[in-house]
């Protein structure tokens, strides 16, 4: 069966982002425990700081998962089969979904899904590039709502889901969950899954990862309150709170607050909210995962784990599934 819709973007339907944004920030600092969704992290300078952490030697997620691609992607790309359709949730720049594309045995298309259709058409210009053959189509949307899958190709072939970057940590288990299962409810018996997860290991590793002493994660944390300030009107002042990281084994995460150095009052979109000294905003949870944590997520959620790829220090795992 043909795609269909192939080779061009699907159009977002007329959703009201800022709408959202002021309800989910409204309702979070109404919150006994003051929460921000960690989605709103990143904006334009967000995302750029978020490309700084990639970079730092404190934060080994991205190096890590690059080693383990640089030495299995051949053996990635024989797991995934040939003929497939890769799919991407929250693609990005689809820089890593572009050397998979490359080993893979005749990859029949790629589907990257992501919020921002500038970066999204500059990754299909670039990948067009190298791979002439390839038919992509960049989707526009939230990968969280149905409303997106919704709006995927409609096609027989086999299809694989990347989900690299241990964004599933982002999610609560819970959500992790609901996630793993409308991945698996957009797949058919067979198809696969390729995920990404970052592993327990010592909590100094890991806060030393999320309050790096360059300071850039205390950055990334702060511009929520700063896009807050622009976006909706907010009066934040950046310098009366401080960045905290933690690990919390019980939970097997790592938290990041925004700590009120003082007690303070603070008004976002005409409404107004009080601080204790001490208080904190809670902006995101990274959870870690055990191997076989891992694969009791996979099979809760209706797939097969087949195979794993780790480094050698076991900090991080890239796996691989197949929808039973
Ligand atoms: C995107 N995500 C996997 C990052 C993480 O490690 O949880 C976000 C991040 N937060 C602080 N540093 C990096």
């Amino acid at each position: 069966m043909a795609i269909i819709n192939a080779n061009r973007v699907v159009p977002l339907s007329g959703e009201d982002f800022r709408g959202q944004f002021e309800r989910d920030v409204l309702a979070g600092l109404s919150a006994s425990q003051k929460t921000l969704p960690c989605k709103y992290l990143y904006d334009e300078t967000g995302s750029k700081l978020f490309e700084a952490i990639c970079e730092l030697d404190d934060y080994y997620l991205t190096r890590t998962e690059a080693k383990i691609f640089a030495r299995s992607l051949q053996d990635m790309a024989v797991t995934l089969g040939d003929s497939v359709i890769l799919i991407e949730p929250g693609a990005g720049n689809c820089e890593k979904a572009e050397p998979l594309l490359e080993a893979m045995d005749n990859p029949r298309a790629y589907f990257p899904l992501d919020i921002s259709p500038e970066i999204l058409l500059a990754a299909q210009h670039r990948i067009r590039h190298r791979l002439p053959d390839l038919e992509i189509v960049p989707v526009i949307g939230d990968f969280t709502s149905g409303d997106a899958w919704s709006r995927l190709p409609v096609s027989n072939a086999r299809k694989v889901i990347f989900f690299p970057g241990s964004t599933i940590g982002n999610f609560a288990p819970e959500q992790a969950r609901d996630l793993l299962e409308r991945f698996a409810e957009n797949l058919d018996s067979g198809d696969g899954l390729l995920l990404g997860a970052d592993l327990v290991k010592d909590s100094v590793i890991l806060e030393r990862a999320y309050h790096d002493s360059n300071h850039i994660t205390e950055a990334f944390n702060k511009n929520l309150l700063t896009r807050i300030n622009s976006e909706l009107n907010g009066d934040f002042n950046t310098d009366a709170f401080a960045h905290r990281a933690f690990y919390h084994s019980l939970r097997q995460r790592v938290e990041m607050h925004l700590v009120s150095l003082v007690e303070q009052h603070v008004s976002v979109s005409g409404r107004h909210f009080s601080f204790t000294e001490g208080e904190t905003i809670h902006t995101e949870n990274s959870h870690k995962y055990t191997l076989p944590g891992l694969q009791t997520l996979l099979r809760d959620t209706g797939f097969s784990p087949e195979k794993y790829w780790t480094d050698d220090k076991q900090h991080y795992a890239i796996c691989y599934a197949h929808v039973r």
